[in-house]
């Protein structure tokens, strides 16, 4: 029996990870944005891989806010509670509240049923960069990352890569960083977040929502941290209708691409 289990695992796990060595889109991040976007792409017949630093995806939206544990949406996002199940009771007009342990299992459990793959404990440390394209990203073990050890990385190819990794906005800020290049925002280069608004943040996380240099995609507060743009705090709706609004773009890109 020891066998059995060391063996299953171990053979199981290389074959999932081998066959996402090369995907159409490669997540990084499991919040609310990236786990939405992942759904929504794998529904639609992509190869998903999402990477998640942290044992448990969800980000952000464990501890709906100070850690009581609910979270607000606004009327525009409730059929997304609709499709992936998740409950709410009406608040005030046109905001309804949720339990935001209910509302994060059920963003990840329909992303892995809809045929997202989900890496958790990987940390995305840099870009592939090819023909002046986003190409992959570069993977580590997050406790590697933690420990400050010095551990060559693995590569994942990727037609697409999507910047879900909240206010740090990781993915994209490495590009800028190491390489000069001119992202699609006012300056040029990361504009940084700016404080809470939560009118305008919820507005703007999904204008900002776009492909911000070719082949790299940003959604969630990821977009308004690499635009400038507000915080918003623990109403959700715009993170989901950013997830979305990816999922759609990059899905209208690869069918292009690849001719169907
Ligand atoms: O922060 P997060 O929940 O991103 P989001 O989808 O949602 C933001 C809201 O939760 C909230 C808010 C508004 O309502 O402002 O903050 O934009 O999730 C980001 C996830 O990315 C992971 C991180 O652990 C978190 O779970 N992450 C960050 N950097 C990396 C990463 C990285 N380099 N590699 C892998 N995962």
């Amino acid at each position: 029996m020891e066998k059995i289990v060391s063996f299953g695992i171990i053979d199981s796990y290389q074959k999932k990870l081998k066959e996402n060595l090369v995907v159409d889109v490669a997540i990084v991040g499991g919040g609310p944005s990236g786990l939405i976007a992942a759904k929504y792409l794998a529904q639609a017949g992509k190869k998903v891989a999402l990477f998640e630093r942290k044992l448990a995806p969800g980000g952000g939206m464990w501890s709906g806010a100070m850690m009581f544990n609910q979270i607000v949406v606004q009327e525009d996002a409730i059929s997304i509670l609709d499709n992936v199940n998740i409950s709410y009771k009406p608040y005030e007009e046109g905001y309804y509240v949720c339990d935001s342990v209910e509302a994060t299992a059920a963003l990840i459990f329909s992303a892995k049923k809809a045929g997202a793959t989900i890496f958790n404990c990987f940390s995305i440390e840099d870009v592939v960069l090819q023909k002046g394209s986003v190409a992959g990203v570069v993977v580590n073990w997050a406790p590697v990352h933690r420990e400050g050890m010095y551990v060559d990385p693995l590569v994942i190819m990727a037609k697409t890569v999507l910047d879900s990794t909240g206010h740090s906005c990781e993915v994209t800020s490495v590009l800028a960083r190491k390489n000069e290049v001119k992202l699609k925002t006012q300056t040029g280069g990361i504009m940084g977040e700016r404080s809470l608004s939560i009118e305008e943040g919820e507005r703007t996380t999904i204008e900002n929502t776009k492909e911000i240099f070719p082949g790299l995609y940003v959604s969630g507060m990821a977009a308004n941290a690499v635009s400038g743009n507000f915080r918003m705090g623990p109403i959700f709706g715009g993170m989901l209708m950013s997830g979305k609004k990816v999922a759609g773009l990059i899905n209208d890109r690869l069918s292009k691409r690849d001719g169907c």
